[in-house]
């Protein structure tokens, strides 16, 4: 039998390591490479912080296999047994230009079902975390379950990108709904956008393209709290590929697919 709340416990411990590796590396200058594109950033902290994270893996539960941003994990292609799927930074492009507005993200699946979730702010020390069952939380504080929030009062999260012409969404489904909610934010990174709407900062969120490490943290968090998240079709989010997504409380949800995005 798998001893999650072991796992739990060791989670937490490394990523908190994870995380005081980042702050000190404050003082020092990063080594900063392009991957697909020059927008497309990886620094050597990326690379520092998922090999840390695997190494502590590896040696603790030898069995377990790792989905990682930077590839120094396994070659995921099911989801069988206890995968961890990890992003040592999400949210790169901030911590290269900003030093905050970004996060170490963790989720463990086993059997394809989501049973722990971090998103740790580091630059605030916000430890994000929920367990199968027993709700999410921020730190110690309790995270309450989303209530349903009219669209008019909600703040979603959203690229200006989608706003505009681009090759992946029709933007003129999207105008409408920046016209009528209350306001839009767009933060930068996945992960901590899915931390906000679990501990409801943002009542949603939808990007275009996000990969398994992005949001695989996420969706442990968001159901706790009663969220809902799935592609933008209104599918179910595929662990293994990139996919468009959508999360959010789960009426605003509902309303935004229906009357707005698949209208
Ligand atoms: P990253 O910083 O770990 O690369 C930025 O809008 C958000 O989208 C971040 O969470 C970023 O993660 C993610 N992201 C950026 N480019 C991406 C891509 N090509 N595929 C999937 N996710 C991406
Ligand atoms: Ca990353």
């Amino acid at each position: 039998m798998t001893n999650w709340k072991e796992i739990d416990q060791k989670a937490k411990e490394w990523v908190k390591e994870a995380g005081e590796i980042i702050r000190k590396s404050f003082d020092s200058a990063l080594s900063i490479q392009f991957k697909s594109n020059p927008n497309d950033l990886v620094t050597n902290m990326d690379k520092e912080i998922e090999q840390f994270l695997i190494s502590r893996i590896q040696t603790t539960y030898p069995n377990h296999r790792i989905l990682g941003e930077e590839g120094y994990g396994d070659d995921v292609t099911d989801l069988k047994g206890v995968v961890w799927i990890i992003d040592p930074i999400d949210g790169t492009m901030n911590f290269v230009h900003q030093q905050r507005n970004f996060a170490i993200s963790i989720g463990i699946y086993e059997e394809g079902v989501g049973y722990i979730g971090l998103i740790y702010d580091v630059v605030h020390d916000e430890l994000y975390h929920a367990f199968k069952g027993e709700g999410a939380y921020m730190n110690d504080i309790r995270l309450p379950k989303l209530d349903s929030v009219p669209i008019e009062e909600a703040i979603i999260g959203i690229s200006p990108v989608w706003v505009t012409e681009n090759k992946r969404i029709d933007h003129t489904k999207i105008i409408p709904i920046v016209k009528k909610v209350r306001g839009t934010r767009s933060y930068g990174s996945a992960a901590m956008e899915c931390a906000y709407v679990a501990s409801g900062r943002l009542d949603a969120y939808m990007t275009m393209r996000l990969a398994p490490w992005d949001f695989a943290a996420g969706l442990v968090l968001v159901n706790e709290v009663g969220g809902k998240a799935t592609t933008l079709e209104g599918t179910e989010l595929d662990l293994l590929s990139k996919n468009t997504f959508f999360i959010g409380e789960s009426s605003l949800h509902k309303h935004l697919l229906e009357e707005y995005i698949q209208k």
